[in-house]
């Protein structure tokens, strides 16, 4: 079998992160171990919330996986917290990294234009140079503009996307999947681009009106467990897409829904049976 581990925060309430992460690569069949960053009551999108850093755990925690020579077939990172966590985490994958190791990276920064309560532009130049480190990373335009330093634009065509992703890939980056990508009202999806290969790649399905919180890391997580199923990037892209569509329609056929995030729970079977059946 398998091993993940993932680094992000646990936010007790709120859908994302760990809470998404763990469940989500365990339904692929795929080891979930977890480096929690903080400990947040809920997310940072919540009026009020806790934040309990953990940055100073994750050296003496890395030290015994060294000593016990433990080894992972993929680092995964999600939110983190600052830019001292980042270069922790940036130790973490030098130590760990093997050949086989994927490293995928989501460079969670803010959405819609906006950064997240507590970032600024200095964390986003960090993570742009932590992606540097990435087999993968899955920004949405947000954090695309604000690691390349350029304005966010709400609309945009295909050679836009092409060029955005060009500059990330110009910035050492090896492959990309914007996601979020819409260009017909009714269609969602990612643009992808691998440097090695000079190669760029899309997948759309159907849009919902309504945006939920969470769905991103949701996608990575779905993605990071399809790719370590040993589907291409390419798949393990589509499969993910199809899943937070899944995810969505569940939500939205329950009249009960909470208000901060998707029924992902609901959607599993279809993540497990894809998964199954899609190669
Ligand atoms: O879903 C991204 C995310 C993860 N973790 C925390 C967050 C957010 C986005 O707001 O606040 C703590």
């Amino acid at each position: 079998m398998k091993r993940i581990i993932t680094i992000q925060d646990l936010s007790c309430v709120g859908k994302c992160s760990l809470t998404v992460a763990l469940p989500i690569i365990s339904a692929a069949g795929v080891e979930a171990c977890a480096l929690p960053t903080a400990v947040l009551s809920t997310h940072t999108a919540f009026s009020h919330y806790t934040y309990h850093d953990l940055t100073d755990e994750i050296r003496p925690i890395s030290d015994v996986f060294y000593t016990l020579q433990l080894d992972f077939d993929a680092i995964y990172t999600g939110y983190l917290g600052s830019v001292h966590q980042m270069e922790e985490v940036e130790t973490f994958i030098d130590r760990f990294r093997k050949e086989k190791t994927a490293v995928i990276i989501d460079p969670v920064i803010g959405d819609f234009g906006n950064l997240y309560q507590g970032f600024d532009q200095n964390f986003a130049d960090h993570m742009a140079r932590l992606c540097k480190k990435a087999d993968l990373i899955l920004p949405n335009l947000t954090e695309a503009s604000y690691m390349l330093r350029i304005p966010y634009r709400e609309t945009y065509d295909e050679p836009y996307i092409r060029d955005v992703l060009l500059r990330l890939a110009d910035r050492g980056i090896r492959r990309i999947a914007l996601t979020g990508v819409s260009f017909e009202e009714d269609k969602i999806g990612f643009y992808y681009y691998d440097a090695a290969e000079k190669r760029f790649f899309s997948y759309m399905n159907q849009k919902h009106p309504a945006a939920y919180h969470g769905t991103g890391d949701i996608f990575a997580s779905a993605v990071t467990g399809a790719y370590l199923r040993g589907f291409c990037m390419e798949d393990a892209l589509k499969l993910a897409v199809d899943f937070v569509l899944q995810c969505i329609r569940c939500t939205e056929a329950d009249p009960g829904h909470r208000f901060y995030g998707v029924n992902f729970e609901a959607a599993l079977p279809y993540y497990i049976e894809s998964l199954r059946t899609a190669k």
